[in-house]
């Protein structure tokens, strides 16, 4: 026969009967330029974490990137069929321009309890302390990882960088905590930091009800085997019809898993949540390791995690010379792709590419191959609108005393830079839960769906929801010349309601005019720049929620998502505000109860919200 050895090994002793598959097939690997690796590498407390390392065949005095993952160490390593490491590394946390060029050792790691690792997995692994008494957590993970790859890659260098996106720049963040001395650089991109209070799971308590998916394909399985599934095409329609989130997860057998029965146990902000939100945890630390954090200004998941953890750093030491950020006109991740163009927003030049080169290749080279490589400024943001890349030695700070740039509301729907003249006036609107302001076009689709406008939904046209009588608009007059703000928007509302709950949106908008000659479509078009989402009963403490008085004018007051954006001339700005998001947002019954996730269906009723413009106003720091 051709294969003897093959042959043996396939066939049965007790037949004649020859299998097709060897017991251990061996891939012919000969023309590849890497070398592929998978270890099972022991924790400190005998769990084993699966570990994919791709090694340059060229490899010699290399360092390492490391990302520690929940979402399959195999799938991200093999994009492509190919023996090419820029093909086989396409894709989520992976900068084929930046690990081929660089000569990286690319190390991708399962999470305990995801795919090919051990041990239990957990949403949002506590750190070690009160919630999590035992020996381990993410940062004694990535140690004992690093241990172990400093000592068995002969071809590395022996520094090592951690590096990921959204869930794989929360662990890029843990890394921080008790670093090995070996991690000379971490970059967090969009990392969610506090799933409460503006990342993933809520913002400022309004919870997001289309994360349910989410949490149903990573939490039910380990490998993911059983997938979200709905009867409604239109996520609209299901979560209408299935009342709240708590009852809506219980009818997918979601109180099954125990990341989903402490989201129901822990609708407020209380110490559960408080002790697990990075910024919080990283207060009394000492950021010891030069960290690029990385954020996108149209992050439709984590717009909140990288800027907040920017600015807890940034207290510890009025500018610390070991943390830079970069900031671009990215949705969630699109850093690491072409970033030309937003949905129908161009930006003139490709700024993924931008950033990848001259931003973060030079930063990891500096600090893992040559510290004679000059390093980029300590923030490097695009200017949305100009379309220009600044930098600065630090962002400005959260509030705004000086240079301010103060957006007044007006009566009759005005917006006005200066001071209203003693306009006082009522601007209402009937908030009907039966009907809420969908986020989107319906049929919604359901995130990572084909079709789904997830990606890119907070760039699409608000002319949706300004033409409904439920949100009200806030215009100014056509500008004559630019306006540029930066930093995050603080908002000041104060408005009644009928009701005795109730959520307040605030979208800051750029109305394009009304035509556009070199782009027709974007004619009148309402660009979202800043958005966000208060619940009501949070106006005073985000721990202690309390029932709103009805009729009885009260403040709301929320920092917007940074914004770094010039109005041109030509151009108009409009605010809006609307009390459902729907069904991005889970909706408030806007009649007081103990927990929103178990809310009857009775407590749903409409009310009508009066918007005091003389109290309500949004401040911005002034833009270069
Ligand atoms: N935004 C996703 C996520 C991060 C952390 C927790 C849960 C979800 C992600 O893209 O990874």
């Amino acid at each position: 026969t051709a294969f003897p050895a093959y042959a043996q090994q396939a066939s049965d002793a007790n037949n004649s009967i020859q299998y097709d598959m060897p017991k251990n097939f061996t891939v012919n690997t000969d023309s590849f330029d890497f070398i592929r690796k998978e270890v099972m590498i022991p924790m400190r407390d005998g769990v084993k974490l699966h570990t994919v390392i791709l090694i340059p065949k060229t490899a010699h005095n290399a360092p390492i990137l490391l990302t520690r993952t929940p979402y399959n160490a195999d799938h991200m390593t093999s994009q492509a069929e190919s023996g090419s490491m820029a093909s086989v590394l396409q894709g989520y946390d992976n900068m084929p321009d930046v690990i081929k060029e660089g000569g990286y050792i690319r190390v991708v790691q399962d999470v305990r309890g995801k795919y090919g690792s051990e041990g239990q997995y957990i949403m949002n692994k506590p750190m070690r302390g009160p919630l999590n008494t035992s020996q381990t957590d993410h940062s004694t993970d990535t140690w004992d990882t690093i241990e172990w790859l400093v000592h068995n890659l002969q071809q590395s260098n022996g520094k090592v960088g951690i590096i990921g996106v959204s869930y794989d720049g929360y662990t890029s963040i843990t890394a921080l905590f008790h670093p090995h001395p070996a991690l000379k650089v971490s970059v967090p991109m969009n990392p969610m930091v506090d799933g409460w209070m503006g990342d993933d799971w809520f913002h400022h308590g309004a919870f997001r009800e289309e994360m349910l998916s989410y949490i149903y394909n990573q939490d039910a399985s380990q490998k993911n085997t059983f997938k979200w599934w709905t009867n409604s095409f239109d996520n609209y329609q299901l979560f209408l019809n299935g009342i709240s989130a708590g009852a809506i997860g219980k009818a997918h057998g979601m109180d099954q898993i125990g990341f989903f029965r402490q989201i129901l146990a822990h609708p407020a902000y209380d110490s559960w949540w408080q002790t697990q939100a990075m910024d919080r945890l990283f207060a009394d630390q000492k950021l010891t390791v030069p960290t690029m954090l990385v954020h996108s200004l149209w992050d439709q998941e984590d717009n909140y995690g990288a800027i907040s953890f920017y600015y807890t750093v940034q207290k510890q030491a009025a500018s610390n010379p070991l943390l830079w950020l970069a900031v671009g006109p990215w949705n969630h991740g699109g850093e690491i792709k072409d970033g030309s163009t937003l949905g129908p927003v161009k930006f003139h030049s490709d700024t993924g590419l931008y950033f990848r080169k001259n931003i973060l290749a030079p930063f990891l080279a500096h600090y893992l191959k040559d510290s004679s490589i000059p390093l980029p400024a300590h923030v490097t943001a695009f200017h949305t609108g100009t379309n220009e890349w600044e930098t600065a030695p630090a962002l400005p700070k959260q509030d705004c005393i000086t240079n301010c740039v103060t957006l007044h509301l007006l009566a009759h729907h005005g917006l006005g830079l200066d001071a209203p003249k003693g306009e006082a006036g009522v601007v209402s609107y009937v908030s009907d839960p039966e009907h809420p302001v969908p986020y989107v076009k319906q049929p919604v689709i359901t995130r990572g769906a084909p079709n789904s406008e997830w990606d890119g939904w907070l760039v699409t046209d608000q002319r949706a929801a300004s033409s409904r009588t439920d949100v009200a608009t806030f215009t100014s007059d056509v500008l004559t010349k630019a306006v540029s703000v930066t930093g995050q928007p603080q908002v000041h509302l104060t408005a009644t309601t009928t009701g005795t709950d109730g959520d307040f949106v605030v979208k800051l908008i750029d109305v394009y005019p009304d035509e556009v000659p070199d782009q027709r479509e974007m004619g009148g078009y309402q660009l979202m720049v800043s958005a966000d989402i208060l619940r009501g009963r949070y106006r005073e403490s985000f721990e202690h929620p309390k029932p709103i008085t009805p009729n009885v004018p009260q403040v709301y007051q929320m920092a917007l998502p940074l914004t770094n954006h010039t109005f041109l001339p030509g151009h108009r700005i409009m605010i809006q505000i609307q009390s459902s998001w729907f069904p991005l947002y889970d909706r408030n019954p806007q009649t007081y109860v103990d927990n929103i996730f178990t809310a009857p269906p009775e407590a749903y009723k409409p009310t009508t919200i009066g918007i005091d413009v003389a109290g309500s106003w949004l401040t911005l720091h002034q833009g270069k």
